[in-house]
């Protein structure tokens, strides 16, 4: 009792200390916090800048919190902030309803409570709703939540519609979340660390403990909240056992703390071999009772220290984890055991479905990893507890640019399932290039998967609804860190929110997150929001095209290396399964029942027929699953090669009007984000062409079919430095070879100064010229344009792309544009070595610019 007393005492206080708190940070933070990137989508501008915004004008004044909790506590200071960073006014926080117009806060019931003529609105958990009641001859703008957090998703939802100028009015209504589970994922690792992070390091851990300063932990937790995300795992699905550490857990027990006020709830990755790592047990066999008793004990102290504590998300037997296999024992197995111990506090596993073995024989035309998880789970259906939770990735392979819909979720119709995504762009250009992927999302979201020959679309599998599952529902791998911007991309972070929307409501369309979060983040104006939503859009085609082509390829980036440049040939010949199968006469996995892996029958039939008949298969998934001759017809008349090549062809060019559209913002965006998004645009632009080109190149040589157009390496723009008279840059041999012209890039090592330099021959006029060079990690050398005796321009690689050798990972282009060139002129590049970096590189290009080499003579 007395604990119970000092424990809602200790509350109380900090509830106190809390609000003060916000309001102090609230009050301090003028102008300044909205050009704050941290902020995001949460800036909280004006929505009419200094235009007036009536429909506030006789807004209530007063604000009443009925609700005594801390997550109604930051809806409270939520409001008291935007609007005043919004409306410029500051309400009044009144302890009850009586003889004013108020802004109520409640669930339900205390609502009612406190005005009877309120109409109770029936809501399912965290949801909300809003209204206007009219009472005793006062006005009450009602958010009423059907707990804390629904209190809280109510409110964010008011700002965000002041934020895009609507009426409290118009936000009239209810609003429940499609499912329950709504979480992210974070791979951060103990040591501060992120796999497949690439905004930062952890805003979790540093040097193996937990940081003492967790103020963007808290902060994270408040974006999360504002999209309706109410769940994070803290670290590495690839876990590190000392994250069950006593010492650890006092110091994860900070970071639920941050999060608790924000209605989101703390999990962890565990390894399943912990009770042997670091229990002092001799085996981690989930039969074994002592393994059993560890568990218990460890879920226990884990909710003694956080009372709220989610559960556990569980990577096993995958990718070189232990797993429960080493005892002979199924998924199911070490999933209920886990499951038992967290039960009676009310937690639950996420066991995640990527299960495969990654030594598979490249020879073997039937293996296909494609398979594993439907072949290891499907079996097991019906064998989990009711609170173990499936979380299967959305394709079969691993978040690729484009994948079918895992047939594994139409196979588990007694278990319950979550889709999980990928926010941190691991093989989509790692948030160095602008790919929105909600579009992509809401294609699988929306796949009918047609199990029990029923409408069963994936969205309506994991909220639970197709085989009614209590449980289910969203995670995203977001891998923030701490980067200003969260993500290294303000344009990423379109991503993050994106998820959150989805995953409160899958059927709202992409186009419309994408202007929500436009106007949130950048500007209400027309102009910003059609020409950016309109870039998102397009993104993930644009990448596609450059990258993979719709065909179904599912990747051609180094699958070995840091999955970010063009390396075709890593997906072939070696056990991680991501074969595509190209030889001389043909390209694509054959997945089909009859003559293939017969990955196809795990569909349920209506799938099934679909992709297992060349007739009926969409282009996009083709060579997903079928191995077709090049000179193979799609429907759309063209044979795969030519459309390999002209998709590549297309991409470029659409990745180049990417820079256009945004160029047309300038002056309308802030200048920070602005400069640093063209900056990203350039490069992708840039790395666009490096990919088209080795792309283009690895199928010409394979196939030995020309492009009809002619186009791979017959740039009559280009001169290549093995066409350049050299100073002191000498050849080396590039890796892959498709990545270089001639696979050979040109280093200057062993000399302080290195020069390439060229004699121009073509007709005189204004032309743009573009070197092509290399950027390692490592190493920030010096490039000098020169042009006669006249330096054009300087610059430096200091890029952190992920390199340390010349190829498409660090291939990287400088453009300079409208330079005035006539016959006779000798143009040179030179380079400076630095720290390893031996200034490489591979050409030059010259392009007229349009309509000028005749007319306009410099
Ligand atoms: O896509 C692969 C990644 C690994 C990741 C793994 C997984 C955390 O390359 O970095 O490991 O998937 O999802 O477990």
């Amino acid at each position: 009792m007395i604990g119970a007393r000092l424990d809602e005492e200790v509350l109380v206080i900090l509830r106190f200390r809390f609000a003060r708190l916000c309001l102090l940070v609230f009050t301090l933070c003028t102008a300044a916090c909205a050009e704050d990137a941290s902020q995001a989508w949460l800036r909280y501008a004006p929505p009419f800048g200094t235009r007036p915004f009536p429909a506030y004008d006789r807004m209530p004044a007063s604000l009443v919190d009925l609700d005594n909790s801390p997550v109604a506590a930051s809806a409270q200071n939520e409001l008291l902030h935007g609007v005043r960073s919004m409306l410029g006014k500051t309400l009044r926080l009144e302890p009850s309803v009586t003889g004013q117009d108020a802004w109520i806060l409640g669930t339900p019931s205390e609502i009612a409570a406190a005005l009877p003529q309120y109409p109770r609105p029936s809501l399912d958990a965290q949801g909300f709703s809003l209204s206007i009641l009219s009472a005793h001859s006062h006005t009450y703008w009602i958010v009423a939540g059907a707990d804390p957090r629904g209190i809280l998703y109510g409110a964010f939802h008011v700002l965000a519609g002041i934020a895009q100028g609507q009426a409290f009015a118009q936000l009239a209504g209810s609003q429940s979340p499609a499912a329950p589970i709504r979480w992210v994922n974070q791979w951060d690792n103990l040591n501060g660390t992120i796999e497949r992070g690439y905004g930062g390091r952890s805003i979790f851990f540093d040097n193996g403990s937990v940081r003492s300063d967790l103020t963007r932990a808290g902060e994270y937790a408040r974006l999360l909240a504002s999209i309706g995300v109410n769940g994070c795992t803290i670290n590495n699905v690839n876990a590190d056992p000392r994250i069950l550490t006593p010492q650890m857990i006092q110091g994860v027990s900070r970071i639920a703390d941050v999060f608790r006020p924000w209605g989101v709830r703390l999990s962890i990755s565990v390894p399943i071999s912990a009770p042997q790592d670091i229990g002092g047990l001799d085996t981690f066999d989930p039969g074994n009772p002592a393994v059993a008793a560890w568990w218990k004990a460890k879920v226990d102290a884990l909710y003694a220290a956080i009372p709220d504590f989610a559960g556990f998300v569980v990577k096993a037997d995958s990718e070189g984890q232990p797993g429960p296999s080493h005892y002979g024992r199924s998924p199911a197995d070490a999933a209920n055991m886990l499951a038992a111990a967290l039960k009676p506090h009310g937690g639950i596993v996420l066991y995640r479905a990527f299960v495969y073995n990654h030594h598979l024989d490249w020879n073997d035309l039937k293996a296909d990893r494609a398979r594993a998880a439907y072949d290891i789970f499907h079996p097991l259906d019906g064998h989990f507890a009711d609170n173990v939770v499936i979380q299967i990735k959305n394709g079969p392979i691993d978040f690729q640019v484009r994948e079918p819909v895992s047939p594994l979720f139409a196979g588990l119709h007694q278990t319950n399932t979550a889709v999980e995504l990928q926010i941190t762009q691991e093989y989509m250009g790692q948030q160095r290039q602008l790919v929105y992927l909600p579009t992509q999302w809401q294609t699988y979201l929306d796949f009918n998967l047609h199990a029990e020959d029923r409408d069963t679309p994936l969205k309506n599998i994991v909220d639970g609804q197709a085989f009614h599952r209590p449980l289910g529902g969203y995670i995203g791998v977001a891998d923030v860190g701490l980067d200003p911007n969260w993500l290294g991309s303000d344009l990423a972070l379109a991503n993050l929110y994106g998820f959150g929307r989805l995953a409160w409501n899958p059927n709202t369309p992409a186009d419309t997150i994408a202007k929500d979060w436009t106007r949130l983040t950048f500007s209400s104006d027309p102009t910003v929001v059609s020409t950016l939503s309109r870039m998102l859009l397009s993104s993930w085609s644009i990448y596609e095209n450059y990258t993979g082509a719709p065909l179904g390829l599912q990747t051609l980036t180094n699958i070995t290396g840091p999955h970010y440049g063009p390396a075709p040939q890593s997906q072939e010949n070696n056990g991680w399964g991501q074969w595509i199968r190209a030889d001389p006469n043909g390209v694509g996995m054959d997945r089909t029942v009859s003559t293939g892996t017969g990955f196809i029958g795990q569909y349920p039939p209506v799938v099934a027929r679909l992709y297992d008949s060349l007739q009926t298969c969409p282009d996009n998934l083709l060579l997903f699953m079928h191995h077709v001759p090049y000179t193979y017809r799609l429907h759309t008349g063209k044979t795969v090669i030519q459309t390999l090549y002209d998709d590549h062809y297309i991409g470029a060019t659409e990745a180049a009007r990417l820079v256009r559209d945004w160029k047309t913002l300038d002056g309308l965006i802030a200048p920070q984000p602005y400069e640093a998004t063209l900056k990203m645009l350039e490069y992708q632009a840039g790395e666009a062409i490096v990919w088209r080109d080795a792309i283009d190149r690895w199928f010409l040589k394979m196939s030995g079919i020309p492009d009809d157009r002619n186009r791979i390496d017959h740039d009559p723009n280009r001169i290549t430095a093995s066409e350049m008279q050299l100073d002191g840059y000498m050849p080396i041999n590039v890796t892959p070879w498709e990545t270089a012209s001639g696979g050979k890039a040109y280093v200057c090592e062993d000399r302080s100064v290195c020069t390439a330099a060229l004699h121009f021959t073509r007709p005189a006029g204004w032309y743009n010229v573009s070197v092509q060079y290399f950027d390692y990690r490592q190493g920030v050398s010096t490039f000098r344009l020169i042009l006669n005796h006249q330096t054009l321009a300087t610059w430096t690689a200091d890029n952190t792309l992920p390199g340390e050798q010349p190829n498409g990972d660090t291939s990287s282009r400088f453009t300079l544009p409208g330079v005035p060139l006539r016959p006779g002129d000798v143009l040179s590049i030179e380079g400076q070595p630095n720290d390893g970096e031996p200034a490489p590189i591979d050409y030059m290009e010259m392009t007229p610019q349009p309509g000028s080499a005749e007319s306009a003579h410099p």
